[in-house]
């Protein structure tokens, strides 16, 4: 079974500043996934899993979200290949290379959770889940609390094509499309047709993820992921749905894996798959927004910048041990009293009697 991404009806056009803003996101999005892969492989971090493939697709939507904290900014429930979404945020990017090191400088989780594993409360960015699809059915509680709240933020959750084979994604359409309370949620799947070595074709008898929405009356579209005019276009159009409908929306982009799915698989460079950044710059180039030296210029930049900020962080102190349980949720002392199960200590979690 192929799958063929729905391309924009109408060619809206984006102005030469953005579209040249766009190229540079993408591109400092790739040249900080191949430093953290380069990272990895020189041992300076434990495993590498990322977005190197997805930034036709990240770049926008990080551009397009309306960042702050409360609900009437976005909330993010992001999948692990969020990093190009992060920087088009605003993010540092030697912030994701202290993740990959596991400094204690990491401002998301201290150097306690793998690189890609985001959270900042400033940005109403929720902490990012390893176990997958578990954004899913936390997505509409966001939302719920956002529709009650008034305004016009909206809830976005993001995750893969073969986390969709879970419950939880399910749970996600009932709760987000319930008649008597439509959420404001931006559902995106980005599928890149595997989840981990299971392909697409011998999983899903659905033609598309998008098709699913359907049963829910949730509006719903596939797009090209790999194209960044449409994902812009698409995601705007999408979220200016969900922002005044107050109603779900079903975003699926088809997109490429460039580099297999984690360190795990070795951080290899594929070849049989399209490159939405090679194929933008071609663009770009003929239409005269850019030329090749100047693209050239601007990632070898990139590289020295990255490079640098690899040489600073290789500095940095990793957390101390006193510091582990910092952040977690239970009452660390029940572990030195016998555990949460044990009786009779008079000890019970945090906030309990
Ligand atoms: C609940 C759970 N089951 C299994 C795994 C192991 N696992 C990690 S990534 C992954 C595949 C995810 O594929 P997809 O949802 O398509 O996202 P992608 O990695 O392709 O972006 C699996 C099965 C996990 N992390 N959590
Ligand atoms: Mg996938």
């Amino acid at each position: 079974m192929s799958l063929r991404p729905v391309r924009a009806a109408q060619d809206a056009e984006l102005s030469p500043e953005l579209l040249v803003q766009i190229h540079g996101l993408m591109l400092k999005g790739r040249v900080l996934e191949e430093r953290l892969i380069q990272m990895y492989k020189q041992g300076d971090g434990y495993f590498w899993i990322g977005g190197p493939g997805e930034e036709a697709f990240n770049v926008p939507l990080g551009m397009l979200i309306q960042k702050g904290r409360g609900p009437q900014y976005d909330y993010c429930h992001f999948h692990y290949r969020q990093s190009a979404t992060l920087l088009a945020m605003g993010a540092d990017p030697i912030d994701s290379l202290r993740m990959m090191k596991n400094t204690a400088t990491d401002p998301y989780t201290g150097g306690r959770n793998f690189v890609g594993h985001y959270s900042i409360r400033e940005w109403n960015v929720v902490p990012v889940s390893s176990p997958i699809e578990v954004q899913y059915p936390m997505a509409p509680g966001t939302a719920m609390a956002q529709k009650r709240a008034g305004g016009r933020g909206i809830t976005i959750v993001t995750g893969g094509d073969a986390g969709t084979a879970e419950g939880d994604f399910a749970s996600c359409l009932i709760w987000s499309s319930r008649p008597a309370n439509p959420l404001p949620v931006l559902i995106c799947v980005t599928n890149n047709k595997w989840g981990i070595s299971t392909n697409w074709q011998g999983q899903h008898g659905e033609k598309r993820v998008s098709d699913r929405g359907k049963a829910f009356g949730i509006e719903s579209k596939t797009i090209d992921g790999n194209d960044p005019e449409v994902s812009y276009r698409e995601i705007a159009a999408a979220m200016e749905y969900v922002r005044s409908e107050r109603k779900p929306f079903l975003l699926e982009a088809v997109l490429s894996r460039l580099y297999g799915h984690s360190s795990a698989s070795g951080a290899n460079r594929v070849n049989d798959e399209a490159d939405c950044l090679v194929g933008f710059e071609k663009r770009l180039e003929e239409r005269g927004l850019l030329t090749r030296a100047q693209m050239d210029e601007l990632r070898a930049q990139f590289s020295a910048e990255l490079q640098a900020a690899h040489r600073r962080v290789k500095e940095e102190p990793q957390p101390e041990g006193k510091t582990i349980f910092d952040h977690v949720f239970s009452d660390k002392n029940l572990l030195a009293h016998g555990g949460a199960g044990s009786a009779g200590d008079g000890r019970s979690p945090k906030g309990g009697a």
